[in-house]
């Protein structure tokens, strides 16, 4: 009988391109971002990835707000805190590590390969960047992350970055077990099909301990958490990513993501972790 590892669930609370306008849901401040987590944890997530932003909602790599955002968080409950570095658009790469050393998260995310990165609607071109992640600098956010004790969340967003991950492993730079986090639906990857998916989880599952978990970009999220579900993957919703809860219908909130996530395991038989389970999972922190 095949028994699945419990579900860890991870709810990335903002990011940086979804806006107010979208969804008036979207938190800005330390506060918001801290009740947010708090409301997340409380509905079953044991992860919360998160973007800093200023109250008018302007994304910024500073530490004293990310420091602000963790002190925070931290007094309300434990929940597992992955920090973005992939930071926003013009944001330099020492700006977006900047906050690593400082804060010491359980997790930081590491962006595994360079790349065209862009949201479109149709057929236009809502924001476009190249996203630079050169091998060096993947080596060089890994000797931070050691260096803090904070585990890398691989974001994978096409096949190859896989691999660059084995590839800096072996010059020492990162230690197992490896956890991706499959991005699929930004234009410049891998397209979110289901096909991918199971391409990319097959590959990662050759790789001894390393975790999956799936992050769909808009309205292809809920199709590719159920299908992680299914397979015995984590999982990542919230605003960051999609302003939906259904088709046409905006998310009340990120809470509101969670409690669909803990829904749609419990239909499918999928028992849920809780924090201990969650960093025995992905083994963290990480005692380097
Ligand atoms: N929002 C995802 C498409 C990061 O923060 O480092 C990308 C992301 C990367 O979450
Ligand atoms: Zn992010």
């Amino acid at each position: 009988m095949i028994i699945l590892e419990k579900l860890v669930i991870t709810c990335a609370l903002t990011g940086s391109l979804t806006s107010r306008a979208q969804n008036p849901a979207l938190p800005h401040t330390p506060e918001e971002l801290a009740n947010n987590a708090y409301a997340c944890y409380e509905a079953g997530a044991t992860m919360v990835h998160i973007h800093a932003r200023m109250p008018d909602g302007t994304p910024t790599a500073s530490p004293e707000v990310f420091q602000d955002i963790v002190k925070r968080v931290k007094e309300k409950c434990d929940v597992l805190l992955c920090l973005s570095t992939g930071g926003a658009p013009g944001m330099t790469l020492e700006q977006r590590l900047g906050h690593i050393p400082i804060c010491k998260p359980e997790m930081g995310s590491l962006n595994s390969g360079s790349m065209n990165f862009a949201l479109a609607r149709g057929t236009t071109i809502l924001k476009e960047i190249i996203f630079p992640n050169k091998f060096e600098t993947l080596g060089h956010f890994g000797d931070t992350f050691k260096e803090a004790g904070t585990a890398p969340e691989f974001e994978v967003y096409d096949v190859g970055q896989i691999n660059n991950i084995l590839f800096v492993r072996e010059q020492g730079h990162f230690h197992d077990p490896l956890n991706y986090n499959i991005v699929l639906g930004v234009l410049g990857g891998a397209a979110p099909t289901m096909e991918n998916l199971m391409y990319m989880k097959n590959l990662i599952e050759k790789i001894p301990r390393a975790t999956w978990c799936v992050t769909g970009i808009g309205r292809h999220q809920w199709r590719l958490i159920t299908q992680a579900i299914l397979l015995g993957g984590n999982v990542r919703c919230g605003l960051e990513d999609n302003i939906y809860i259904s088709r046409g219908v905006l998310a009340e909130s990120n809470k509101q993501m969670v409690e669909k996530c803990v829904r749609l395991a419990k239909e499918l038989d999928r028992e849920i972790a809780d924090l201990d389970e969650a960093k025995e999972i992905m083994q963290l922190p990480r005692k380097y």
